[in-house]
């Protein structure tokens, strides 16, 4: 491991003109556990504001870093900020991603520990961004070889094609992940990248048939309209104006300012060659994009018995060819509905509304599992494939888990609620590992130390996901009772099953003032990160998730590889009844719990600093709620309880040595034993500090304060004698 010197203590600023109060004054402290007024949120809030002024958008909370998105393009990216991070200390230089980057990539080196990277924030944050930062970062700094440019090259690349197909414009954010994302980058033994993993959660499948005002579709519609060539449109059966298509028409905002469709085409076009798709598979891919705007295009009307009919046969005529499916059956798929009772099939036909529905189900699950299929298709393209991984055994690797943060909207429904779910699962987990960790290293280096108390949010956590009595559990039942349950008979077994809990609330349940503020379809969860009301309209229908038997057959036979893969013909025989939507999801969040669990984590805060996606604006509002909800003032206050600084012996003496006349400029002997002389000679008092085994801990910032002032005077007047000594020379 190399060493650097050592740069200034605070941010941007050689401190040699301005003195180091006034600099601190200006910008800030670079971490939060060394304001002298820790518990104060007012305090909190200045110190993001200065630093966020002179474009400083990282500061530390300990070892977790907040990001504060400046919503302008900063020139702290280059490859010579990277190579200044690169294999430096924590500590040595100002807080930036790529510290958090290298510091996971240097204990995967020498702690061979699994790492991971929590990236959380609502909304427009800047989570995304991270995560894609940290990924340049590796694919710049870390080792390389051939075999190793192709994987780095396909990690980067596999970004835009899932942002294409999994991102949208919303109100929040112009480019918002509608999908939850968590990644493994795998290194071989010389920390090279050499493969990755991706798993993928809950897309928000409800926007392909439906935006709200202000909102678009995902990017991938746009993209191939703007940017398709003339013949491959042609050959779908595509006009350019987005205007003509049912599903991109609701939100009536098709073009946005920030977006180049036609570029994002081409970038997408490239990308998806590096992540190994021939020319075959991206026509099948887009034949699924294109068949869904035909879907979308699909009319009906009533025949005389009150009966759906098709009205749109030449979309139909597309679809069959997009799809290859046969026209006829696939027509009378979407106007019947086939039931199996007693061994006997009945071909029921629709009305309208009901034929309207089954259409928007099939545009869900084809675009849903189609972007499923992607992922598991860039996961082969990222499967290291050389032959020494294995006989080596300890391929190690950092997970980067870039997901749907808090979501608080007018009106919220079950998306919010597994979105919100998930995060009170990542805040018990960082609550338990932050704590854990803390408590450990006390542990290992002898330390005596209080425990500090928190809000544990498993309360909630168990409302929700409890078997019987909670949340999820109620909600599959309701499920279990077709053409009796409603969503409103949901909202009543809640009530009587959960009524009693502190954390919910519903009309009924409620006091006067509540009533006020709740719908009578509406729940109440009082979250960890503040109140949120569901409206349970749509809940029944989003758990069940259904696809009509005879639509799903139709797939089935598709002669589209990728959808013949998507359906699988084992779900028309299978007896047991699929999972609902919110177990599957209540499933594969508890797994990645466990993931992450066996991994040792570092945290990305980040923080959207205004609604109006504008930079230098600071809306303390807004931010003061995020502060509030991301734990962060807690944050501090657990790590101040002990001890606010702490740093290896042998990091400390190296930095502060010109204090101490026995340590300057060498120190033979241990550094534990020099690091005593050190602070004898600072005059530190004995509540002031303890000496673990390996490190030094500080007390109090103003301890601190103090040695970083003596250092910077004792450095100006080194400077000064050896200016005068080379005076003298001349
Ligand atoms: V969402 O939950 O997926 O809706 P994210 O992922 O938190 O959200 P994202 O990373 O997409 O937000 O950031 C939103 C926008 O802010 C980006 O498109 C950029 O325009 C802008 N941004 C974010 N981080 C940075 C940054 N470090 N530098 C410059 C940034 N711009
Ligand atoms: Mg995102």
């Amino acid at each position: 491991m190399k060493y650097r010197a050592a740069a200034p203590a605070i941010d941007g600023i050689r401190i040699t003109m301005e003195s180091a109060l006034t600099a601190r004054d200006r910008v800030g402290v670079q971490d939060f556990v060394l304001l002298e007024n820790y518990t104060s949120e007012a305090a909190f809030i200045e110190n993001l504001k200065k630093r966020f002024k002179e474009n400083l958008i990282y500061t530390y909370i300990g070892s977790v870093l907040v990001s504060v998105n400046p919503y302008k393009e900063l020139e702290i990216y280059s490859k010579q900020h990277m190579e200044r991070y690169r294999g430096v200390s924590f500590y040595e230089v100002s807080p930036h991603i790529y510290a958090i980057a290298d510091n996971s990539y240097r204990s995967l080196r020498t702690e061979r520990k699994d790492q991971c990277i929590l990236i959380s924030g609502e909304s427009g944050a800047g989570k995304t961004e991270a995560s894609k930062k940290i990924l340049q970062y590796y694919a710049v700094t870390c080792p390389a070889s051939d075999q190793v440019e192709t994987v780095k090259d396909r990690l980067l690349q596999s970004n835009p094609v899932l942002e294409a197909f999994g991102n949208a414009k919303t109100l929040r954010n112009d480019n918002s992940s509608r999908f939850g994302k968590y990644m493994d980058v795998q290194f071989d033994y010389k920390g090279a990248p050499v493969g990755g993993h991706i798993l993928n959660y809950l897309l928000e499948k409800s926007r392909v048939v439906h935006q709200n005002h202000g909102e678009r579709n995902f990017h991938i519609f746009y993209q191939l309209l703007e940017g398709g060539e003339e013949d491959l449109l042609r050959r779908m059966g595509l006009d350019k104006n987005a205007q003509n298509y049912q599903y991109l028409v609701k939100g009536q905002c098709a073009r946005v300012s920030s977006i180049n469709d036609k570029n994002e085409w081409k970038v997408v076009r490239k990308a998806l060659a590096v992540i190994n798709f021939n020319d075959d598979d991206v026509e099948e891919l887009l034949s699924i994009v294109a068949s869904v705007l035909h879907l979308g295009n699909v009319q009906f009307a009533t025949d005389e018995q009150g009966n759906a009919q098709v009205t749109t046969e030449n979309q139909i005529k597309y679809l069959a060819r997009l799809l290859s499916v046969d026209s006829t059956v696939l027509r009378e798929s979407l106007i019947h509905k086939k039931i199996i009772a007693k061994g006997e099939e009945l071909n029921s036909p629709l009305n309208l509304e009901q034929a309207a529905y089954a259409r928007d189900a099939l545009a869900k699950a084809i675009y849903g599992r189609t972007f499923s299929w992607l992922v598991s298709k860039i996961n082969k393209s990222l499967t290291y494939k050389g032959r020494d991984l294995l006989s080596l055994g300890n391929a190690s690797v950092i997970g980067l888990l870039d997901i749907y943060g808090f979501e608080v909207f007018q009106h919220n429904s079950f998306e919010q609620f597994c979105i919100n779910y998930c995060n009170e699962k990542l805040q018990q987990l960082f609550i338990e590992l932050t704590l854990k960790s803390e408590q450990d290293e006390y542990e290992s280096e002898g330390i005596a130390w209080e425990p500090v108390q928190y809000f544990n949010n498993k309360i909630i956590c168990d409302l929700v996901e409890e078997k019987f009595k909670g949340i999820i559990s109620i909600l599959d039942e309701e499920c279990l009772r077709p053409g009796e349950a409603t969503d409103m008979t949901f909202l009543e077994k809640l009530e009587n099953t959960v009524k009693n809990h502190p954390h919910f609330v519903t009309h009924k349940l409620g006091d006067q003032k509540t009533r006020k503020s709740l719908g009578r379809d509406e729940f109440r969860l009082l979250h960890y990160a503040g109140e949120v009301n569901y409206s349970v309209v749509g809940f029944l229908d989003k758990n069940n998730d259904l696809l009509f038997r005879n639509l799903k057959e139709v797939m089935c036979e598709s002669g589209n590889p990728i959808i013949h893969q998507c359906f699988d013909r084992s779900e028309l025989t299978d007896k047991k009844r699929p999972e609902t939507a919110a177990t599957q999801f209540k499933t594969s969040v508890s797994k990645l719990m466990e993931i992450l669990m066996s991994k040792e984590p570092s945290y990305v805060r980040c923080i959207k600093p205004n609604d109006a996606k504008q930079p230098a604006r600071f809306d303390e509002v807004l931010i003061r709620h995020q502060v509030k909800y991301l734990g962060l003032i807690e944050n501090v206050r657990v790590r101040r309880a002990g001890f606010a600084y702490r740093r290896k012996y042998e990091f400390f003496l190296q930095r502060y040595k010109p204090l101490c006349p026995e340590t300057w400029p060498n120190w033979n002997g241990r550094a534990q034993d020099g690091v005593l002389i050190l602070v004898k000679t600072l005059g530190y008092k004995p509540e002031e500090y303890k000496m673990g085994r390996t490190k030094i801990f500080i007390r109090f910032p103003k301890t601190l304060f103090a040695t970083e002032d003596a250092l910077e005077e004792r450095k100006q007047s080194i400077a000064t004698f050896l200016q005068s000594r080379w005076r003298g020379y001349n």
